[in-house]
């Protein structure tokens, strides 16, 4: 059965992070490393080099630069990941909303609740664990980019939103 279109999610997070191999799980295709060289836009995913993320005048850039080209931003981190560079409310300077998708989930140093603690800072609205090479969680990440993109939000609602005190803006 052919795949349902899916929101086109910016990927980005250190190099090894596990952003082509979780790329690669949600088209269905073959997990087999391949170093990422450059930002590819035109697949299912923008899947960005992990020195995008690590060299600090590119992490935030990019971000928010990509967001114009896909409909929601993810943060991808492997559970084993020692320390993280992320700040805290990225969404204050982002007009996508911003998930999180934690790789590696059962490696040998996963620490899943410290990772996901990181990744709540951030701001992320929704977070995802998976492990690419088995599929674990891919179904579940699916699902969710598979839901339609919402109608654009007018000026009036954001300000009845502020006023408010919601961050859904
Ligand atoms: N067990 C396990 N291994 C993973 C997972 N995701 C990635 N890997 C492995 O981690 C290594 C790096 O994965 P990549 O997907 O190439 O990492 P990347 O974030 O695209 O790295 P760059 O292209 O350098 O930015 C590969 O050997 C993958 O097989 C996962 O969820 N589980
Ligand atoms: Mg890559």
């Amino acid at each position: 059965m052919a795949n349902k279109p899916m929101r086109k999610i910016y990927l980005c997070g250190r190099s090894e992070a596990g952003k082509t191999t979780l790329k690669q799980a949600l088209k269905g295709a073959d997990t087999s490393y391949q170093k990422t060289q450059y930002v590819d836009t035109w697949d299912i995913a923008i899947d960005t080099p992990g020195e995008y993320y690590e060299t600090k005048s590119l992490t935030m850039k990019a971000l928010y630069c990509y967001s114009f080209e896909c409909d929601l931003e993810g943060l991808v981190c492997g559970a084993d990941e020692p320390f993280t560079i992320l700040v805290p409310g990225l969404p204050t300077c982002l007009n996508r909303p911003l998930i999180g998708i934690i790789t590696k989930i059962h490696a040998p140093n996963a620490n899943v609740p410290m990772v996901r603690q990181w990744l709540t800072e951030a701001g992320c609205s929704r977070i995802f664990e998976v492990d690419s090479i088995t599929g674990e969680g891919i179904a579940e990440l699916r699902a969710f980019l598979e839901q339609p993109i919402p109608e654009p939000m007018t000026i009036g609602e954001a300000i009845a939103l502020q006023s408010r005190g919601l961050p859904e803006w």
